[in-house]
């Protein structure tokens, strides 16, 4: 009996509203953070990811408030990523109710804090969130990948997409393993909010170097994006935001489909 795939709802928020964007790029505001991570649950979403991309200084108070709120509304685990810089930043979100934290930029520059916060929390607490551009100028010692359109490479990109780091996304996934990671959040800068399908290639190269679940995102549109990512991209968990932001296909529709097609999903 394989392990059942997860269903993860995101909500992307910026200044405690959330907001939608597409290639990270011009947020819209997509609704109030509690009001729809309540709406998920109830919905049956299996886990949900709240991902904080202000970049301003009150952050702090703001996660903690929605982090709060959340946590007495829900009863699914959640995770919660957005400058998490340390193991102080990340006791004050698993403090406040969050299940988990997701770290992307902190651990780039510093992979250390991968093992210091698995040592204090325990690795099945700490996702390594890894955002990634497909790069086609060939640069030497990085793992080309055959595409319809010729060989490129997963570049990683950190600070919200507005910084490229000429790391390998597949080495540095590896890496981060080694480090500790319990688990991989792997977004496509490219497919964000585009609505066009995940990175099938890049979430199943990654999926085969691992040993750790990868819940893919960015790009999902339809019931079938996620059919794809869970099969041929070897996804243990797929998450998205636009489809169910904009109710496009809610939760129950979704996890139908995919049991109809033969997927093993909770109820
Ligand atoms: P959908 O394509 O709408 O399902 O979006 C899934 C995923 O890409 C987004 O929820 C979110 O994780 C994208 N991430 C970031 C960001 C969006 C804006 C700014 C920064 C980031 O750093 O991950």
């Amino acid at each position: 009996m394989p392990l059942a795939k997860r269903i993860v709802p995101c909500l992307d928020v910026d200044h405690g509203q959330v907001v939608k964007c597409i290639n990270f790029l011009n947020p819209k505001c997509a609704g109030d953070p509690i009001e729809l991570a309540q709406r998920y649950s109830d919905e049956g979403a299996d886990e949900l990811v709240f991902l904080d991309i202000t970049a301003s200084s009150e952050k702090r108070d703001i996660m903690r408030k929605y982090v709060e709120g959340v946590a007495k509304a829900i009863s699914i685990p959640f995770t919660v990523g957005g400058g998490i810089r340390s193991v102080s930043d990340a006791r004050l979100v698993l403090c406040s109710g969050a299940d988990k934290v997701s770290v992307n930029t902190a651990a780039v520059e510093n992979p250390k804090l991968i093992t210091e916060l698995a040592d204090v929390f325990g690795r099945q607490c700490i996702v390594c969130a890894i955002d990634v551009r497909r790069n086609r100028t060939s640069t030497d010692g990085k793992i080309m990948v055959e595409t319809a359109g010729g060989p490129i490479w997963f570049e990683v990109v950190i600070y919200g997409g507005r910084k490229s780091t000429g790391i390998d996304a597949l080495a540095w996934a590896m890496d981060a393993e080694k480090f500790g990671a319990g688990e991989f959040l792997v977004t496509s800068m490219d497919r964000d909010g585009t609505k066009d399908g995940y990175d099938i290639a890049l979430t199943r190269n990654i999926s085969e170097r691992v040993n750790i679940p990868i819940i893919a995102s960015g790009g999902a549109g339809e019931p079938k994006h996620l059919y794809d990512v869970f099969t041929e991209g070897k996804a243990d968990a797929a998450l998205a935001a636009s489809i169910f932001h904009y109710n496009n296909y809610p939760i129950p529709i979704v996890k139908d489909y995919l049991r109809k097609m033969g997927v093993t999903i909770r109820q």
